[in-house]
């Protein structure tokens, strides 16, 4: 059931820029599948957001780095309640077991896009390069645009009090701000 939408996205998924350099590489390692990946769009001032997505590799492998050209520092992180409170950190490493879908969503462990250059909107992408470690300490980067979302479909996704801190704002996707630097 899985690979048919798979195999598609990861297609679509793939920048035209750097053909030349990786697809050479991806084609012949491709372990690690990402499907539905999306980012929460911002609200005025906000600099940092989540990126959320389900994993998936043939292999284990381990998610070690994450960037961003939309992110002056990005990392991989956790969400737990801790003592009743909802708190997040960074992870070193999220683990891919063989063939077992992870999911990174509200709540739970998520990509977290820190330093924004610019607001994020409903209805852009947002390039991501992820990188996976296999046992035999083997680096692979995969390459995927994720969707913005706007905060309407997040209602209720997300614990208050994570990073929306500029007095729950509804209806992102029409602010009208465009500073430019
Ligand atoms: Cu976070």
């Amino acid at each position: 059931m899985t690979s048919f939408p798979t195999s598609l996205r990861h297609a679509f998924a793939r920048p035209l820029l750097g053909l030349a350099l990786c697809s050479a590489a991806l084609a012949a390692q491709a372990q690690v599948s990402v499907k539905d990946a999306w980012v929460r769009a911002t609200v005025a001032q906000q600099k940092s957001t989540g990126a959320f997505m389900q994993l998936s590799s043939a292999k284990a492998v381990k998610l070690v780095s994450v960037s961003s050209p939309m992110a002056g520092v990005a990392e991989v992180h956790e969400m737990k309640m801790d003592g009743g409170v909802m708190k997040m950190r960074p992870v070193e490493a999220l683990d891919l077991p063989a063939g077992q879908a992870v999911e990174l969503k509200p709540g739970g462990f998520h990509l977290m896009l820190m330093e924004l250059k610019g607001p994020v909107k409903d209805g852009d992408t947002v390039p991501l390069s992820l990188v996976f470690e296999g046992a035999d300490k083997k680096r692979e980067t995969v390459e995927i645009k994720a969707s913005v979302r706007g905060m309407g479909m997040m209602q209720g996704g997300m614990p208050a009090g994570m990073g929306m801190g500029a007095g729950h704002k509804h209806g992102a996707a029409s602010a009208p701000e465009e500073h430019k630097h």
